[in-house]
Formats: C-alpha cells, structure tokens, sequence
C-alpha cells in the first residue's frame, strides 16, 4: 500500500494587531497542583471561569504538548475536544469550574519554554505563550487570575519549592516527599507565572520599604555560588530605594527572590515576586566577572525589579503592546544605571548598542514599529526595535514634558491602570492628561519603522549678527510602510564661537514638520553647530561640518555625550574617505585623541570611550556596499598610526593607569578601561614589548576586566603569547561555564584571517554546547557581530551559521530564530556575497519541519 499522502503543513499565519477581541472567558482565580519530576510532572489545575460579555462560544484553553487525563467542569467528567494545540469545551451558563489534570516532561524539554530542568533545577519560563505548555489556559496577558500554587516533590532533590508571591504552608509526604503551597494576592496574567524546585542556598537579606514594610529578599543559587551574589544583592537593593525616590513605586509583596540557571533564552525574567535570571545576571566575584559583567547585572536586577510595577501591576494588553512594559522599563533601568554610575559614559554605551543593534534592524527587512502590527511568532519581537527604540520614545516624551511633569504622568499611568492590561495608547494618554502637552503627533513614532534622518545646515550672517539653521527629516520606507509622515523630534542643539569658545545659546529645538528654519540673533562670530546633544533623539544627523569644528567640538564641547560624537564622527568621515578612496588624512583624528589623552579634566573613563575607533560593522553601515576586507583594512591602519603616533602618551595612559588591587569604584573601572585600550594602541602598532605587556597583564590581574582585556588584545595577534594565555585561560577556567563563555567568545571576536576556520573548529570543541543558549552565542552570536570574519569572501562563515541554525532549530527555535537576522543583511554586500547569504536562507526555507520562529525570520529576512 502506498503511503498516504499528507497535505504539506500551511505556512503558518500571521496575527494582526487589528484583529484584537477582548477574551471570551475570564479565569479570576487558578489553582494549581503539581506532582514534579523531570521525567515526568503531573499538573492538576483547577479554574474559576466566567463568561466576558454576551456570546454563547465555549471556553476555548491554550495548550501546547500536554497528555491530557482528566477534563472535568463542576466535578464531573465534561465533554470536550482536543485539537490543534486547543481544548475546548461547552459550558452551560455564565460560571463554572475546569479541572484539568496533565502530563508533561520537562527533562526532555530543549526549548526551554514552560517548565523545563536546568542543571537539575526544575524551573519555569512563561513569558510570552509558554505557559500553554504547562497546562491549559487562555494564555494571553489581558486574562489575569489570582494563583494558589502546591508543589510536591522528592525531598534530597528538590529540597527546595518556590513560586510567586508569598509562602503559606508547607508539609512532608511519604516516600521521601515533600510540599509546599503558595499564594500570590495579586491577579496577574499567567506569563509572569513561576515556579522553581531545586537544590539551592540563598544569599538572605532585607529590605525595608518607605512605608515601613520589611521585605524577605532572597537570591537562589547551586551552594557553590553563593560567594557571587553579594554584587545582585546590592543591585536590588538600590534599585528598590531607587523606584521609590525616582518614581514613587514601593514593593508589594512580604518576599522578593532571585533565582539563577544556566540555561535561560533570554537575560532574565520578571514573573511576579520569583524572578528567574540567566546565572551571567547574577553571579559575580572580581576573579570570573568583568565591570561590564558588573554593570550588566545591576542593569538586569533593576530592571526586573522595575517591571514589579511596569509590567507586572500593570500589564500588556496584548502582545503588539510589549513596548509599553519593556520600553518604559529599559528606559528606567538605563536611568538607575546613569544615577549610580558616570552619566556620560552610560549614555554612550546604551546609543553605541542601539546603533549597533537597532538602527541595523530598522534599515533591513525585519524592521518594524514600536508597536508591531502583525507577526506571526511573538518571540521574534523581543527586538532591539521594541526595547531600545521604545525606550528612546520614554526618553523623547521624557525630555518633551520635563522631569516633573513626566513623573506626574506615569504617577497617574499606574494609579489609573494598577490591575490591568493596558496599551501604549493608555501610557500616552496619562503623559497628555497630566501635563497638559499633546503628543498627538508623537504617536507616529510608534506606528512608523525607520530611522529619520535630519539634514542640518548651518549658515552664518557675519554682518547682521545672525546664523540660520535649516533642518530637514525624512522617514525612510521600510517594509510594508512606503510613505512616512514627519515625526516630532526633541533636538538639544548649542552653538558655540569659533574663536572664543563661548556658548552663544543652548536650548531644546521641536523639529516637527518636514522642513523647518530656525534664526539665530546676536552671533558675531564664525557659530559652530553642536546637534542632538545627549543623543537626545534615536535619529541620523546629516551635516556639513567640517573637519576643524569636528575638532573643535570633540576638544571643547561642554555636552560629554557631542564631544564623543564629533569626535567619532570624525573617524568615521576618516575611515569612509580611506574606504572609498584608498587613503586619508590621518592626522586630525590622531590629533583629536592626542588632545583627549593629555586633557587633565577628563575622567579616564569618559576618554577610554571617546578615543575608540568605531566598529567595523558601523563603518559598514555607512557605506553604500559593504567591502569587509577594505574596512578592515583602514581600519587596523588607522589604529596603527594612532598607535604609533601617539606611543609615549599610550604607554603613559597605562602606566598611570595601573591599580594596585582591584577595588569596584567608577575610578578603578575607568583606571581599567583605558589601560587597555592603551594596550590595544600599543598592540596595534607593533610597539617594542607590547606582547609581553599583555602577557604580564594577563597573568599578573587579580580580576577578570584586566584579564580578559590582554586576552582580548592578545587574540588579534600572530604570537607566542597568544597562545600561552589561551591555554592557561581555558586550564584555569574550564569548570565555570560564564567564562568559558568568553573564552569562546574572544575567539570569535579575533581580528585575525583565520577567524572564521578557527570558529568552525571551535564548533566541534566537547565543551561546545548546543544546548546551552549562553554557550551558542558566546561563538556563533559573538562570531556573526565579526563582520570580516562572518563575510569572509569564502562564504564559509554563512554556511558555518546556516549549519548552526539549522541544528539548533528542532532542540530550541528561539534561540536558532535569533541567529538568522546576520543573514538578513544580504542586501548590503557585494553581488557574491548576497547571493550567498540568500542561498543559506533558502535552504533554511526549504528545510522541513523548521520552526516557526525560524520560518518567520528566514522569509522575511529574505524580503
Ligand atoms: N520580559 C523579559 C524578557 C524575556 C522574554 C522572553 C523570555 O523567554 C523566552 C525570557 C525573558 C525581560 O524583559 O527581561
Ligand atoms: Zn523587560
């Protein structure tokens, strides 16, 4: 007989924005009951549901790779019907109460979605549908219930039970068993719904709340690292006195716990009072975690804390609303951060990720709004577009109505949606209803994709003692959106004298229209233009500064954020010349940072930031086509004249800058980064003893920031040295899996020709996990943001990814989906090399059984 014929699975289908009902059925209150094992995990739930509105349809539950057992409505055994990733089932009247009871294996669990076991941990993670595959449920956030959780499990391994809100009541059982039971007060939406079972300890402290309420914290690890949580402990710390002070936001609960696994998609989660986090978010000691590890995990527990009340308490509508939490939030976890740190220095860092991860995606074929409109899976919308981008809308809104007035309209924001699930509309509207201010127009930025662009010339009328300014935006069209209105962009713009140096005005400019003038009286002198200061809005500023004022600005302008801006955009201009024409003038960037270096005034850490070379993939994406190979080139020639150049004042920068012992403060960070960034000068230039300075830092650091710093130099290098601090990294390190991280990762970074073989073969290392998100793009994500090494005239590092994707697809698609974007850039390089990355999309494509994470990327990365 021949085998039957099965119609090929329809591609999957998109979900509109417009298509939004509000839920049929509500469920005010779950309980659920689970028997935990790895191999395998019964989970009774028992639903409250009540109809929502006039309408006679069944109540309709989401449910993903469950064994259904029993379904059972007012105590009896009920009619239903199971299909298609769904149980439905008739009710008669307006209430009643589901049970379901569930099997399921979270040990076989690969893609790390609902309730999963990582290094013997039982833990969950729901947000966005994953909940779905741990019960049934209409799993969507506008459907928020009150949970009682119980736990059983077996004692010696799970000794352990937590889940959100607060404890109530816990018991032994026979058999070596044991249980807990908890509730959380606070209705909520079941993706922030958690659980963990394992053997942990905790770093125990408290925490006492303006008004008088202690809280438990608690931060969860494996006993043998509980010495690297002092650090996550004061970062939570700070962060709740910080949200009460800056916006009035006090913690809810009696209990707040943290805890760490090693296997995590994403960096961290804010399920309701039990956060569970990627361990490189938490754990920290000087000898395994950089100061950019630091910062990173104090961002992080800030801004999970943070979403207790953005996010959490009031919550997302819907899935097209994700913006409204992690917009906000990262916009308020990137104020903490400037608040404890420098300033000047976090402002950097946060526009050079955006432009290095969001205005790529705004100009490719996976560009999108704020506020997407459609896709067709959620997970491949946690995008720097929604979290970066949305974050600099807060920022715009947030310089529109000033400090006062921004904090009077989230004040009336929470009070008026505390409880709910509420859309980017309603967060406009309350900033509107509390200032006064209409942000009518504002709201394009979050239906309209695309970076503007805003043209500025600047002409000077010596004899009337006027300078005129004309800006002009475009929107560029992007897909689905061919034709853009203009936007409202908040420009902080400051002239300055050319001669005296003397500020003629500093003021906040509302560019609105298409095209707009701007007079200028009283300026005398020759003005010099410094724009978008603070990065005040996520645009590209065109303008027709010359050299010299580019100079002038990156020595003497008061804003730190446009003096690192004149003077990066002096490199640039030098490093496209080189590109296009084969050679530049070196000498104005060399003397810019000469001026940098020797300027007592200036923090270390401020000028560590400003006299680095752009990236090679920025420079790229200020050409019209991409050549790797020569931006690599000017590249490196250019560092190595600065090197050269500049080498007594490189080899005293480091000198000056050599710690004794290692002391977390923003001086010793500063102290640190520009000790090798003068290293990497010095390497770059081939200077006498460079390799064994590097060599000397990396054996003799008593902290990570120096060590991998000298690894980080060494690795470019064809040395002997390269070579010794490999292998004694990887002898020193192989048991801890962060840092054997960063061993993979400084490899992929590795300016060297042979980076894209070396990776290959690093793919094939036994401590090369697929199943470790953590360890796949510690190589494979690191190695395609090696824009010479991934576009290797070859095309062997597309097909090496497009290997990677596809293997790593059937065990998570999340975590391949987020891989295939590098490909998506195609229409960016050369007629060869397009073509290359286009046949690894297709073949992606054409593989059967792909994901729908990778469907999705994969067609529209093709465009
Ligand atoms: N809400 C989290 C991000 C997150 C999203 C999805 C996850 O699993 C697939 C995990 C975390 C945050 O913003 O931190
Ligand atoms: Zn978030």
């Amino acid at each position: 007989m021949p085998d039957a014929v099965t119609a090929p699975a329809a591609p999957p289908a998109a979900i509109h924005r417009a298509d939004y009902r509000p839920p049929e059925w509500l469920v005010p209150d779950v309980e659920l009951d689970f028997d935990l094992a790895a191999e395998r995990t019964r989970v009774g739930a028992r639903l409250t549901v009540q109809r929502n509105g006039d309408h006679d349809a069944p109540l309709r539950l989401d449910g993903e790779g469950l064994k259904l057992i029993e379904v059972k409505v007012d105590g009896k055994p009920a009619e239903h019907l199971h299909a298609q990733d769904a149980l439905t089932i008739p009710i008669v009247g307006d209430e009643a109460v589901v049970e379901t009871l569930v099997e399921i294996a979270p040990g076989a669990n690969t893609q790390l979605m609902g309730l999963y076991e990582s290094g013997g941990i039982l833990c969950t993670q729901c947000e966005a549908e994953g909940f779905r595959r741990i019960t049934f449920f209409p799993d969507r956030p506008d459907v928020l219930s009150r949970y009682r959780v119980r736990m059983h499990a077996d004692k010696i391994l799970y000794p352990i039970l937590l889940a959100n809100g607060d404890p109530v009541a816990h018991g032994d059982e026979e058999g070596g068993r044991h249980w807990a039971e908890w509730t959380d007060p606070f209705p909520k939406p079941c993706y922030l719904f958690a659980l963990v079972a394992g053997d942990l300890v905790a770093n125990q402290d408290s925490f006492i709340t303006r008004s008088g309420r202690t809280v438990a914290l608690g931060i969860w690890v494996r006993e043998g690292d509980i010495g690297k949580t002092g650090h996550a402990m004061e970062s939570l710390k700070a962060a709740m006195a910080w949200d009460e002070r800056v916006y009035g936001r006090e913690y809810d609960l009696a209990m707040f716990n943290i805890v760490a696994v090693a296997d995590f998609n994403f960096g961290a989660m804010e399920n309701k009072g039990l956060n569970i986090f990627n361990s490189r978010y938490v754990l920290a000691d000087p000898d395994t975690a950089t100061d950019a590890d630091y910062d990173a995990v104090a961002g992080v527990v800030a801004h999970e804390y943070f979403h207790n009340w953005s996010g959490n308490r009031v919550t997302c509508r819907d899935w097209f609303q994700l913006s409204l939490k992690e917009g906000f939030t990262v916009f308020r976890d990137q104020q903490f951060s400037a608040d404890l740190g420098s300033a000047a220095v976090k402002r950097i860092d946060d526009v050079r990720a955006l432009r290095a991860a969001q205005f790529p995606e705004d100009a490719g074929p996976l560009a999108h709004p704020v506020r997407p409109d459609s896709y067709i899976e959620i997970s491949n919308f946690y995008t720097a577009t929604v979290y970066n981008k949305g974050a600099e809308l807060i920022r715009m809104m947030h310089s529109l109505l000033g400090a006062e007035k921004f904090r009077a309209g989230t004040d009336l924001y929470f009070d008026r949606h505390d409880g709910t699930a509420a859309t980017c509309e309603d967060f406009a509207k309350a900033l509107e209803d509390a200032s006064g201010i209409d942000l009518a127009r504002f709201r394009r930025w979050y239906s309209q994709a695309g970076t503007p662009r805003v043209r500025a010339s600047l002409t000077h009328h010596a004899g009337e003692g006027r300078a005129r300014l004309v800006l002009e935006q475009t929107v560029p069209a992007t897909p689905g959106q061919p034709r853009k209105a203009p936007v409202p962009i908040p420009l902080k713009i400051a002239l300055f004298d050319e001669l005296t140096g003397q500020k003629y005005t500093d003021r906040l400019v509302l560019l609105e229209e298409k095209r707009q003038d701007l007079l200028f009286e009283g300026i005398g002198g020759r003005p010099i233009l410094s724009i978008n200061r603070d990065f005040s809005a996520p645009v590209i500023i065109e303008t027709d500064r010359k050299v010299d004022d580019l100079a002038f600005l990156s020595a003497r302008d008061d804003n730190p954020f446009a003096r690192y801006e004149a003077m990066q955009q002096l490199m640039l201009e030098t490093l496209v010349t080189a590109v296009s024409t084969g050679s530049a003038d070196h000498k104005p960037v060399i003397e810019a940072i000469r001026q940098t270096l020797t300027n007592p005034a200036m923090d270390p850490a401020f000028i560590a930031e400003s006299v680095l070379l752009p990236t090679e993939a920025f420079v790229g994406d200020h050409m019209l086509v991409v050549d790797p190979d020569a931006i690599h080139a000017a590249r490196e020639k250019l560092r190595s004249d600065i090197g050269d150049e500049l080498e007594s004042q490189w080899r005293a920068a480091y000198a000056s800058s050599s710690a004794n012992r290692f002391e977390y403060s923003p001086a010793a960070k500063g102290a640190r980064r520009l000790r090798t960034v003068a290293l990497g000068y010095l390497m770059a230039a081939d200077a006498e003893g460079a390799p064994a300075m590097a060599l000397m830092q990396f054996e003799n650091a008593d902290n990570m920031t120096d060590r991998q710093g000298a690894l980080g130099n060494l690795v470019n290098s064809d040395t002997t040295e390269r070579q010794t601090a490999l292998g004694a990294f990887y002898e020193r390190y192989q048991e801890n899996p962060l840092v054997l991280d960063k061993w993979f990762t400084v490899q992929a970074l590795s300016m060297r020709e042979d980076t894209v073989d070396k990776v290959a073969a690093l793919a094939r290392h036994p401590d090369f996990l697929l199943a470790n998100p953590n360890r796949v793009r510690s190589l494979v994500g690191a190695f395609t943001a090696n824009q010479r090494a991934f576009h290797h005239r070859s095309g062997r590092g597309y097909r090496f990814l497009g290997d990677m994707i596809l293997t790593i697809d059937p065990l998570n698609p999340q975590t391949a989906a987020r891989l295939i974007p590098a490909l998506g850039r195609w229409r960016r390089f050369d007629e060869t090399r397009g073509q290359m990355m286009k046949a690894e999309l297709e073949r992606i494509i054409a593989t059967p059984n792909l994901s729908r994470d990778a469907f999705e990327q994969a067609t529209k990365s093709l465009g």
